[in-house]
């Protein structure tokens, strides 16, 4: 069997996605998620323009093969965009291997280590009573684990939280990338965010009782001692994980923050490749890898990553927002149901428009998430559907401090 073509689907239900199609002699198709939030073209025109050629006559069962390929053939390695490429390569290629061993991906993976994958959802509010209705909202929806995102008093939007809609019908935290020429700017100011949170989580604990999972997202904001500090104070509220506390480019930088708090913490959404997370696994500054696999070069090395951190008691969270496709997230539950070292597996469910561009068979119940038993990753593309949402420029917010210093949004 022979690869015959490689297609980029560009479309934008409620979101753009851009989803790699391979296509065999045999007529068997494989679909890979290629969306990087802010700059999909880059990743649609790397794979057009220099991969999907390469692709061609290739034999398909060899994945491993081809993803080193891809990685070492191009000479300059890593980075989102790359990997984002060679990621929707390796999810296109397991898909296939999948439907023709007509074989659910798990299976192939060696099979399921759990009956469903715990999910946690996001709940937000500008106040506590809004909070308290966006927690229940999700209790009743069936999550059984929480992040909570919250307004800082005197700033306006900040990230994670709902306040205003980009596409009618939808909540601002439903994808904070918004359409438009130009990037919309945010106010950010650390100390306000350090004051308030602890008092969040105080208020959601009176509310809600000691034993529901809590999660928060500090979205790379803090400064290690800031986020050692904000760790200490969010000690008494028990916190499932605290995530993204410092960039975490520098990983030492974690040393600060380990040595003055027990707060879980999670990382690793934005990074690529496993030497991101090399230090943080190997001594012990982190619990949960937040890798997504578009965003980490596909499910092959997400597995590697995986059993790496295994060996270190450190568990998956991968990363599931809406600007991972259905075809990223199918790939993930296949992973995370094989996986001894599951943690906990973020879940904003995708939009009305966006099932019914990307059919897929993961189902989410009782707070639980199952890929379902379809062949390969269970995932089929409506390319009619798709073409009827054309790409529409969107960027993500960024932040400046009250001085007008760029921060991290
Ligand atoms: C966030 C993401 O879900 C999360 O944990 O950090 O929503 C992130 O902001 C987006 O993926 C950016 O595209
Ligand atoms: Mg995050």
């Amino acid at each position: 069997m022979r690869i015959a073509s490689a297609d980029v689907i560009v479309t934008s239900p409620s979101r753009i996605f851009v989803t790699l199609k391979i296509t065999t002699e045999d007529g068997v198709t494989g679909l890979g998620d290629a969306t990087l939030n802010g700059r999909e073209l880059a990743v649609a025109a790397y794979l057009a323009d220099h991969v999907a050629a390469l692709l061609v006559g290739k034999d398909p069962a060899r994945i491993e093969d081809t993803w080193q390929f891809l990685y070492r053939s191009a000479y300059w390695r890593r980075g989102p965009v790359t990997m984002a490429a060679i990621a929707a390569v390796d999810m296109a290629l397991w898909d296939i291997k999948g439907k023709v061993a007509c074989l659910p991906l798990y299976q192939l993976l060696g099979g399921a280590c759990r009956t469903g994958l715990r999910a946690y959802g996001h709940a937000s509010g500008t106040t506590l009573a809004e909070l308290f209705d966006s927690i229940r909202e999700h209790l009743a929806e069936g999550y059984t684990a929480i992040r909570v995102q919250t307004a800082v008093p005197g700033l306006g939007p900040v990230y994670g939280v709902a306040a205003g809609a980009q596409v009618p019908g939808e909540r601002y935290d439903y994808d904070p990338a918004q359409r438009g020429p130009q990037p919309s700017k945010e106010e950010w100011d650390t100390s306000a965010y350090l004051r308030h949170v602890p008092v969040v989580f105080e208020a959601v604990r009176d509310e809600f009782g000691p034993e529901l999972p809590l999660l928060h997202d500090g979205h790379h904001r803090m400064t290690p001692i800031q986020a050692a500090r904000l760790g200490r104070a969010l000690e008494p509220f028990d916190l499932f994980w605290l995530e993204d506390c410092t960039p975490a480019e520098n990983q030492d930088a974690l040393r600060l923050v380990r040595q003055h708090t027990t707060t879980p913490l999670a990382i690793g959404e934005v990074f690529n490749t496993v030497w991101d997370f090399q230090t943080l696994i190997r001594d012990q500054l982190i619990d949960y890898v937040r890798a997504g696999v578009t965003h980490f070069g596909g499910v092959s090395p997400l597995k590697k990553l995986v059993d790496y951190a295994a060996q270190y008691q450190v568990k998956s969270g991968f990363h599931g927002p809406t600007d991972i496709s259905p075809v990223g997230m199918a790939a993930q539950l296949h992973l995370g149901l094989a996986i001894h070292n599951f943690g906990i597996q973020e879940y904003m469910p995708p939009s009305a428009a966006t099932t019914a561009v990307f059919r897929h068979a993961f189902t989410f119940s009782g707070g639980y998430l199952h890929p379902g038993d379809a062949p390969g990753l269970g995932v089929e593309l409506d390319e009619p559907a798709a073409a009827g949402y054309p790409y529409e420029q969107a960027y993500l917010p960024y932040a400046r401090l009250r001085d007008g210093t760029v921060h991290d949004w």
